[in-house]
């Protein structure tokens, strides 16, 4: 009877060890972040888990291997003592990846004594500790996979490994069991502690899809601008979306024919039917939003996988891991997870979904994207799919969210800078919104009356140069003032497409435009647009103009202005054109006025980001001490707006102290101006051809016709 343990337990340590094969020592000793382990660790740990609950207890006369194993290879099993910090195993590079071969060959021989003749009570820990290093065999290649993914060559872990086959064919949904159902293991055999006991749970209505999430599904949600629209986000996952620049699932990679999957058998094109893998549980909370479904719960998932039909349960269903959410989803530690119990299994790669057919629950996975219809759940507006005029108060309260903690970031790395600096976008609250509108209409700020005088006396030639039926992107379209004046003089607008990253902006933008043109179609995308971002479906053929006027360009510094221009090349796509206003090098007295206007205007501007500081993110800036200046830097051909500091003080941000000078200043926004050869060297930096330009008669501001080159 104990002999099928005996060979179980040789089958399933040999299976460690062959999994360990393909990697070099170098290989084995790499900790790619505090959540993974090294793969020389993983064969350590498994092993020192039978060294310590099954041989020391119940093999008199063992001798351990080394007696430090026992402090470096515990996890966190508090009832066996202290530990080496998780964090730092990468540093373990001795004892040797030969020497852990060793340790594993002298427990592996003392476990054959014990297996010959094993006491009963032994036999579930004996169990036990094959389950546990079956799951580390699943941690091992995810982990590996992370280590390699970090290699910019991209080595394959083994280029003939097969990931597990796809569900193929299209989603369709079930009826989930609902009333009272049972969940929980009852069955033979093992479990682990958190599996059971068989329980009933009370299940409203619902519908589940017969399959998981495809990345064919991802690559909709993608290209439907569903990792920059704030308000599909919990507020935390858009915080780590935004701080850890998430655009795809983790190991995905733009490559020149699409999107690339780093896998265990290194670099592939990203297979559509497949099912998504690689995402964090924010990531597929978010993608549920975008679909108008939800996440099913624990109880509704169990329930619904003994249905007919329903697929990948046990199969090819290693849908996500959660390497962006690792420390929810860690092994049990011995007696109870004690950590949220999960669903499924660390996507990392291998086996486990096959051992997953007879147990319903497993412990300390993730929770799998297959999803119900929103229903009664949830209703949130599609805005960034171009899903009509008016936002949500949902996507606001998330957009604002994610603002405050940008801003506090952005302010915490600018103000510890040498020297300190604050971006220029954090001008525009409401308050600096309004400020600004003051600031167009001022009798020293040429700008926006000068353009706008362009845009109404050269419309005709602006028409005819553009031709008919143009869908109009602009980015970042403020009020919208500058839109209503272009689109009428348009021959055949086919479409307005306002985009933003502030929603309430676009509301406006969009109304004013709708007023104007009460049959366009508008389509506000929420969007950074200085990223790419996916055009909303529904524009056709029609040939695309870009729309970015106020010298918004000038703002940016020239390397941020041609890494603009190639990206809105690349979003508005082949044959796209784009109408940009850009401000011209004149008299800097003219200049330093327009910045620094006699009633105050632009200083009030510039200082109520100090204000917005303290309003947002708690500082305690005491504005009075700042004042406003503007310079004209000759050198670099831009109008400099600063904050300077009146006298020596300290300001506190965040629990940090920042400490000003005398005359010190904060660099809060550049203004560059040009002059017509750099702007059309600029444009063809960024894969531009200037076709058109147009001025006044005083030459104070130029509109540019540009096209792809
Ligand atoms: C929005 N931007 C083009 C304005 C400019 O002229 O650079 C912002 C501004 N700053 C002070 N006055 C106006």
């Amino acid at each position: 009877m104990f002999r099928p343990l005996a060979l179980r337990y040789r089958q399933i340590r040999a299976r460690t060890e062959a999994l360990a094969a393909p990697l070099s020592p170098e290989d084995q000793a790499v900790q790619s972040m505090p959540d993974a382990s090294p793969a020389k660790w993983h064969r350590a740990h498994t092993t020192w888990f039978f060294e310590t609950f099954l041989l020391l207890p119940h093999r008199p006369g063992y001798r351990r291997f080394r007696e430090e194993f026992g402090y470096l290879f515990n996890s966190y099993y508090e009832s066996a003592g202290p530990r080496h910090a998780r964090p730092k195993r990468g540093m373990l590079t001795r004892p040797s990846t030969a020497e852990i071969g060793d340790y594993r060959a002298h427990v592996d021989a003392a476990m054959a004594e014990l297996l010959r003749d094993p006491p009963q009570p032994v036999l579930p820990l004996i169990e036990l500790g094959l389950q546990h290093e079956e799951q580390h065999q699943e941690l091992l290649l995810t982990d590996i996979l992370h280590a390699l993914a970090q290699n910019p060559l991209y080595p394959p872990y083994d280029p003939g490994w097969r990931d597990p086959a796809a569900a193929a064919g299209p989603a369709s949904y079930l009826e989930g069991p609902e009333g009272l159902v049972e969940i929980g293991w009852a069955g033979e055999g093992f479990a682990f502690d958190n599996e059971a006991p068989r329980h009933q749970v009370f299940l409203t209505p619902y519908r589940i899809t017969d399959r998981l999430v495809s990345n064919a599904e991802w690559l909709d949600f993608m290209a439907a601008g569903g990792y920059r629209t704030p308000g599909l986000w919990m507020s935390d996952g858009w915080a780590a979306c935004q701080a850890e620049d998430w655009e795809a699932p983790l190991h995905w990679q733009p490559g020149e024919g699409g999107w690339r999957q780093f896998t265990l058998a290194g670099l592939r094109p990203v297979d559509p039917a497949a099912p998504v893998r690689h995402i964090s549980w924010y990531e597929a909370e978010a993608f549920a939003r975008w679909a108008g479904r939800r996440l099913p719960t624990e109880a509704e998932w169990e329930a619904a996988s003994g249905l007919p039909g329903f697929r990948d349960a046990g199969g090819a269903g290693l849908a996500m891991d959660r390497q962006r959410l690792s420390s929810l989803s860690r092994l049990p530690p011995l007696g109870g997870c004690g950590r949220r119990v999960q669903r499924q299994i660390h996507g990392g790669a291998d086996g486990a979904a096959r051992r997953l057919a007879g147990h319903p629950a497993r412990p300390c996975a993730t929770e799998l994207p297959q999803l119900l219809p929103a229903g009664r759940a949830l209703a949130i507006r599609r805005a960034a799919a171009g899903g009509g005029r008016g936002m949500s108060q949902a996507l606001l309260r998330g957009a604002a969210t994610a603002q405050r903690s940008a801003l506090l970031a952005d302010a915490l790395a600018g103000l510890s800078a040498a020297r300190k600096t604050l971006p220029c976008k954090w001008l525009y609250d409401a308050e600096g919104a309004r400020l600004f509108e003051a600031i167009t209409r001022l009798p020293e700020y040429y700008p926006t009356r000068t353009e706008t005088r362009i845009l109404r006396d050269q419309a005709p030639a602006i028409a005819e140069a553009v031709g008919p039926g143009a869908a109009v992107v602009e980015f970042g379209p403020g009020d919208g003032a500058k839109a209503a004046l272009l689109l009428p003089g348009l021959a055949a607008p086919a479409a307005y497409v306002p985009v933003d990253i502030a929603p309430e902006w676009l509301e406006g933008a969009a109304s004013r435009v709708a007023a104007a043109l009460p049959d366009l179609p508008v389509l506000p995308v929420v969007a950074d647009f200085t990223l790419p971002f996916a055009l909303p479906p529904g524009l056709g053929r029609a040939p695309r103009l870009g729309f970015f006027p106020g010298s918004t360009i000038g703002n940016f510094e020239p390397e941020e202005a041609v890494a603009f221009l190639r990206r809105a090349r690349t979003t508005l796509g082949r044959g796209a054109r784009l109408l940009l206003g850009a401000d011209l090098v004149k008299d800097p007295a003219v200049l330093e006025a327009a910045y620094d206007d006699a009633a105050g205007v632009t200083a009030a501007f510039n200082l109520n980001l100090l204000h917005r500081l303290n309003r947002e993110v708690g500082a305690d800036f005491d504005v009075s001490a700042f004042h406003h200046r503007a310079i004209w830097n000759a050198a670099l051909e831009r109008v400099e707006m600063h904050l300077v500091s009146l006298w020596a003080q300290q300001v506190r941000l965040a629990g940090r102290v920042i400490r000003f000078e005398v005359g010190e200043t904060i660099h809060t926004e550049s203004s560059h101006k040009y002059r017509p050869e750099r702007l059309a060297s600029l444009a063809e930096a960024a894969g531009w051809r200037a076709v058109a330009a147009w001025t006044d008669p005083e030459r104070l501001f130029s509109v540019w016709l540009l096209e792809a080159g």
